[in-house]
């Protein structure tokens, strides 16, 4: 279990009543997901959430507003799932299922208390809530449908438009696969190394989530100066300019390897996590590809649909 920190006030456990609250919420709403038509569903669902246990809708609230979670994550416990769910998919397009879209809701209502939720035009899967299961064929590929290790990276850090924060539902677990995350705030190296860090002189290409015509590279500062930091670090996809720079990556690489936090995500448990603020990683695994491995939802959320609103995939956002 790495260095959980239980009780220093990111792990947020649901009781009993509140998770079948929020199940009754969710059972009520009378509209079905659907990425065609997911602006109504966003809204829909943003009003409904007024009706979420007010603990919890405060706990996401002092997330977003930085008066918690103060490593730059939360972890909620105790969320409901349906009662049954279907076999973990084996590729995509993924079967489409009730079930799964009733889960999708249920994310889409608990992230609208943060932020927009949204997708990239130019995404291999351009769902507006995707799915991370293994998938064979990927299996040695930096991807997070690989097995081996998922290398340290923040979501789309290549592009202008990366998410403000990533949210991963659990679905279906595996006790032995643990999800690393790092804080930048956290990161302290000698001090001829950030100054490598803060310049914006690395090159970070896109990954295999986008597909090719769309693959893009910008040059990024690994570090900002912020008083709480923001850090870009995807060293798998990134390249420096000159020895020192990428000794400092590696100085880095090396830190948060040794100095991660690291949870193992339950069914019911949703991540949230700052994706300017904090990398994260995932450990290497065994699936056994046979519909029960480890499946997540994952729902990228942005502060303000401005900064993006040349990059959704589809319709409903052309009010913008
Ligand atoms: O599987 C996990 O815990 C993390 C996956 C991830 O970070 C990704 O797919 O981008
Ligand atoms: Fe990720």
């Amino acid at each position: 279990m790495g260095n959980m920190q239980q009780g220093t006030g990111f792990v947020f456990h649901l009781d009993g009543a509140e998770t079948e609250a929020i199940r009754a919420l969710v059972d009520d709403l009378d509209f079905t997901y659907g990425n065609a038509h997911f602006d109504q569903v966003y809204w829909q669902c943003a009003l409904a959430a007024a009706g979420l246990p007010s603990r919890l809708r405060r706990a996401l609230l002092e997330m977003k507003a930085l008066l918690s979670a103060q490593e730059g994550y939360l972890v909620v416990r105790g969320l409901p799932l349906p009662p049954e769910l279907p076999p973990t998919p084996r590729g995509k397009p993924e079967p489409e299922n009730q079930a799964v879209d009733w889960c999708r809701l249920l994310l889409v209502t608990l992230l609208s208390q943060v932020g927009f939720v949204y997708s990239f035009k130019g995404k291999v899967d351009e769902n507006y809530v995707d799915s991370i299961f293994p998938i064979e064929a990927d299996g040695q590929l930096q991807a997070g449908s690989n097995k081996t290790f998922l290398e340290w990276h923040i979501e789309d850090g290549f592009h202008q438009a990366s998410a403000d924060w990533v949210s991963l539902l659990c679905l279906r677990g595996d006790p032995a696969v643990e999800t690393h995350i790092f804080p930048a705030s956290a990161v302290t190296l000698p001090e001829a190394q950030m100054e490598q860090l803060y310049q914006p002189q690395y090159l970070l290409r896109s990954d295999f989530t986008f597909d090719g015509a769309n693959r893009c590279a910008r040059q990024v500062a690994v570090l900002s100066r912020h008083r709480s930091p923001e850090i870009v670090f995807d060293p798998a996809f990134m390249t420096s300019p000159t020895p020192e720079a990428q000794a400092a990556l590696d100085a880095l690489h090396a830190l948060v390897n040794r100095e991660k936090r690291s949870l193992v995500l339950a069914p019911g448990d949703l991540l949230l996590f700052d994706n300017r603020r904090t990398v994260h990683a995932r450990s290497e695994y065994a699936p056994r590809y046979d519909g029960s491995d480890r499946w997540l939802l994952r729902g990228l959320v942005l502060e303000s649909k401005f900064k993006a609103r040349d990059c959704f995939p589809k319709e409903p956002f052309l009010a913008y």
